[in-house]
């Protein structure tokens, strides 16, 4: 079997999905996603320059040998660039595999270990009211897991993920500007309020939810000492990027002083950016997606390191990973031996599901992955016509005094 053809498309429903299509002389085809949220060019053009031109006459069948070929061949190594174009790759050769096996992609991990895999999904209010009625509209809904962001008061975009643009904050998703938005944080007042909105959900919805909450790498490493110190009693499931990631030592602090389980990873690219954290036990929940960190391959070899370390998964969801690399995921949640939780954000719009028709459903909560061949989603090249890319910026973030901080 051999690679004649791929391809890549830029564009979707209100995202630019960048999907990669790599065909083989046997008429099998496989899928995979470089969708690196904001700068999605960037993998789509590395791709066609510099990846695709080599894949041609190699066999398919042979993920692991033409993951190394690029990984190791690049020489200036990983980065979310050159890691998503790598992922899409893997994931399509994966997809591939699957549908000459006529097996679902789990079964060649190793099979299910489970039938659903817990999602959480995004309860948003630009105050607490709000923030309320919109984890019991997800409660209603069998979500047993919510990530919780409340408006700050006295912060005029409210605080990371209230980007004052939605009114509906019950299908909340970032409105991402033509050019960056700027808003303005104040972790004082933030450290002052976040308490009192963890008690208020507990007294409301009890000790059984799941809550999740994301910091968004806006604290030091002491603030975020004191503060889940100060939170641990409300029993979040976890507490996500509470200091940048990429300074992995802060991390020891806020280990010494508290024992609130802390998420890390979405912006991680490598096992070569997570594994001294994980060695050193300092998180509880690894966040990358297979996406940025080189698809299903390199994914899963975090995953077996983590899970020698008793760090479950708990992959990145957000609504800019198309629905091919949340069904790559998907397949991993079904496999993992320590699975933690998936991050979900329901695309399912009639738009999203005629360009990537699939069987994958969600219900009461759960991520319930089909069993079709490969990865279980097709990708409609007539619907995608319809589509071109737009750029889109995330929001930059400065102090009250205008100091730049940290998104
Ligand atoms: O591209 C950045 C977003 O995906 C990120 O801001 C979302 O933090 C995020 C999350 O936890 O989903
Ligand atoms: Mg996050």
């Amino acid at each position: 079997m051999k690679i004649t053809h791929a391809e890549v498309f830029v564009g979707g429903p209100g995202k630019n999905y960048v999907t990669l299509k790599i065909m083989t002389d046997e008429g099998v085809y496989g899928l995979g996603d470089a969708t690196l949220n904001n700068r999605e060019t960037l993998p789509a053009q590395y791709l066609t320059d510099y990846l695709i031109p080599c894949l041609i006459g190699k066999d398919p069948m042979n993920s692991e040998d033409i993951w190394q070929y690029f990984y190791r061949g690049a020489y200036f190594r990983r980065g979310p660039i050159s890691m998503a174009a790598i992922g899409a790759i893997d994931m399509a050769l994966w997809d591939i595999k699957g549908k000459v096996a006529g097996l679902p992609a789990y079964q060649l991990f190793g099979g299910k270990s489970r039938d659903g895999a817990m999602v959480y999904a995004h309860a948003t209010g630009s105050d607490l009211e709000a923030l309320l009625d919109t984890i019991e509209h997800y409660q209603s809904q069998g979500y047993k897991a919510v990530r919780v962001q409340c408006g700050i008061p006295g912060m005029p975009a409210g605080g990371y993920g209230i980007s004052g643009k939605n009114d509906d904050s019950k299908h909340f998703i970032t409105q991402y500007g033509t050019l960056p938005d700027e808003e303005i944080w104040d972790s004082e007042k933030y450290l002052r309020y976040m308490p009192h909105v963890f008690e208020k959900i507990r007294d409301r919805f009890g000790p059984e939810l799941k809550v999740l909450h994301d910091v968004h790498h806006r604290l030091t490493p002491r603030e975020a000492a004191a503060f889940g110190r100060e939170v641990e009693k409300y029993n979040l499931f976890w507490l996500e990027d509470p200091t940048p990631a990429e300074d992995q030592m802060a991390l020891k602090l806020i280990r010494e002083h508290t024992t609130i389980p802390i998420a890390i990873g979405e912006v991680f690219n490598s096992l070569w950016d997570c594994k001294d954290m994980i060695e050193q036990e300092l998180i509880d929940f690894i966040r990358v997606s297979v996406t940025y960190a080189g698809g299903i391959t390199h994914a899963k070899r975090i995953v077996e390191l983590a899970a020698i370390h008793h760090v479950r998964t708990g992959f990145h969801g957000a609504p800019s990973h198309s629905p091919i690399s949340m069904a790559a995921q998907g397949h991993l949640n079904a496999w993992a031996p320590n699975f933690g939780i998936q991050e979900y954000l329901v695309l399912g719009t009639p738009e999203c599901d005629a360009l990537f028709p699939s069987e994958h459903r969600c219900e009461d909560g759960q991520f319930l992955i089909s069993d079709a061949p490969g990865l279980g989603v097709d990708f409609d090249e007539n619907e995608a016509q319809r589509y071109s890319y737009e750029r889109r910026y995330h929001p930059v973030v400065r102090l009250e005094d205008g100091t730049m901080w940290n998104y």
